[in-house]
């Protein structure tokens, strides 16, 4: 296997080439690898990535509250990862990452984008679409965006060949969640939300019980048009498809069909569509022929925004939320699921990031990697089950382009920094009241404090140094407005013209 050169590993490390065997569990019936590719065709590629779902989400993950059958049911046969994390807690930034493979602060996405912003995903950056378009894919999307939505910045400036969805968040509009009884502003200067399909704004203020079932309906006609215009599977050319929930973020919603399923309430039905969207699309993919040459991944952006009470998701044993640095806003569920392609019913504690994707699939697929630095690495030897795992890097977590944290290993370092705690978790649609909280420079054992509540430090001034260190060397590299640095290789975010 190719081993690319990750400019920020590189500089934090030199950990690049170095290897180990362990780092998953596989089931006692694991299936041994099957070779089904047909030689010279490339794998599909489909993601599908939630918007504010936490860990405790999805029912196949320790402390889930909600049914995720058909989720559950790709970790069965495929992979199930412990320690998957997005590098950003909010929308925006979590997305540019896994577009790029990029800390969202390195590419200029650092914090979460308002509808008309000034800026966004610099169009010079090298999306995974366009990698894969260059390599012969046609690439769909359909969902939310996020990443900029000046006309230049839209999904289908940066790779994607036809897109379904909304430009931001499903809250950014004039219903934003204000209530002046109960002294809480909306936004009533943000414009009508503006849907769009088949190249145009087709709806504004759509229902937002119809986005899911939307989405699905345009996820399989991409399925069923492609290969259907080639003939079939096996002489169809490869295809990403990239499936970006805009739910469980507020407003929640859940279709006809869901409502009152689960018996949990509006937040579980919700989960359940969701769950039953991604089962659709699988199930597509296998009456289609195509699902023995196509790599799915599901994951979620952020953690769940426990400040919406009883209309947000939970994060297991994590501490935090959504917008924080500490586990339950950045630890993710994430299953890779390749039928033939991987030993199956695997489970992995292995340190792995959203970043990770763009040279995975390169790997996967033989696309190129992006012509700049890039922060990911290639684990298709953790999906696939065959050859020796990278070892980990230091892990960072910024938000925006505050430096909070760093992981090595089993150890969490937090610098000091303010984050956000829900004081009053909200009701009924509307937010809670919260603060900010000032957190000490806290060392924390995550296999044996996984909720972050004993700052060990002080029994442990070596290993607070060796993470000082690594902190020191993101602040040169990528910056930490913090303490007002400036990192010497951040790019610069795309202008809206
Ligand atoms: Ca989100």
């Amino acid at each position: 296997m190719k081993m690319h050169a990750w400019a920020l590993r590189l500089a934090l490390g030199g950990l690049v080439g170095a290897c180990q065997t362990a780092g998953t569990d596989p089931a006692p019936h694991a299936e041994c690898v099957r070779e089904t590719r047909n030689a010279g065709s490339p794998p599909n590629i489909v993601v599908l990535f939630a918007d504010d779902m936490g860990w405790g989400d999805v029912g196949c993950y320790e402390g889930s509250q909600c049914q995720t059958p058909n989720i559950d049911r790709l970790a069965r046969e495929g992979l199930r990862l412990t320690s998957f994390y997005v590098a950003a807690p909010a929308c925006s930034p979590s997305r540019a990452a896994l577009l790029t493979g990029c800390y969202p602060v390195r590419v200029g996405v650092p914090e979460v984008l308002g509808p008309k912003s000034p800026t966004g995903l610099a169009p010079s950056e090298e999306t995974l679409a366009e990698l894969l378009r260059e390599r012969g894919y046609t690439t769909a999307m359909v969902g939310k965006w996020h990443l900029g939505d000046a006309p230049a910045m839209l999904p289908t400036a940066q790779g994607f060949d036809s897109w379904t969805g909304l430009p931001y968040s499903n809250d950014m509009w004039p219903w934003h969640y204000g209530d002046p009884e109960r002294g809480v502003i909306g936004n009533p200067n943000w414009p009508d939300l503006p849907l769009f399909d088949g190249g145009q704004v087709t709806q504004l203020n759509p229902n937002q019980d119809s986005l899911t079932p939307l989405y699905t309906k345009r996820a399989l006609e991409f399925l069923d048009a492609h290969v259907h215009a080639q003939g079939n599977a096996q002489a169809a050319s490869p295809f990403f498809l990239y499936y970006a929930f805009s739910h469980p973020h507020v407003p929640i919603a859940a279709s006809e069909r869901f409502r009152g399923k689960s018996g949990q309430g509006l937040y579980a039905d919700m989960i359940l569509e969701i769950d039953d969207a991604v089962g659709q699309v699988v199930a597509k993919l296998e009456e289609l022929g195509l699902a023995q040459n196509t790599w799915v991944v599901f994951t979620s952006d952020n953690g769940p925004w426990t400040r919406f009470g009883d209309h947000a998701g939970t994060t297991g044993p994590w501490r935090g939320d959504k917008g924080t640095c500490f586990e339950g806003g950045m630890r993710m569920p994430c299953v890779v699921w390749a039928p033939g392609q991987m030993v199956a019913g695997r489970t992995s504690d292995q340190v792995t990031t959203a970043m990770d994707l763009v040279p995975t699939v390169a790997a996967l697929t033989g696309a190129r990697l992006p012509s700049r630095p890039i922060d990911g690495v290639d684990q298709s030897a953790l999906w696939t089950g065959r050859g020796e795992l990278p070892i980990p890097g230091p892990f960072f977590y910024y938000y925006p382009s505050e430096l909070h944290a760093v992981r090595v290993g089993r150890w969490k370092l937090h610098a000091p920094h303010p984050f956000r705690k829900v004081v009053t978790p909200g009701q009924g649609g509307y937010p809670g009241e919260q603060t900010f909280v000032q957190v000490e420079r806290s060392l924390y054992d995550l296999e044996a404090d996984p909720g972050e509540t004993t700052n060990v430090a002080a029994s442990h001034p070596e290993i607070v140094r060796r993470l000082e260190r690594e902190l020191e060397r993101a602040r040169v590299e990528l910056g930490d407005s913090l303490v007002g640095r400036k990192g010497r290789a951040v790019r610069p975010a795309g202008k809206a013209q």
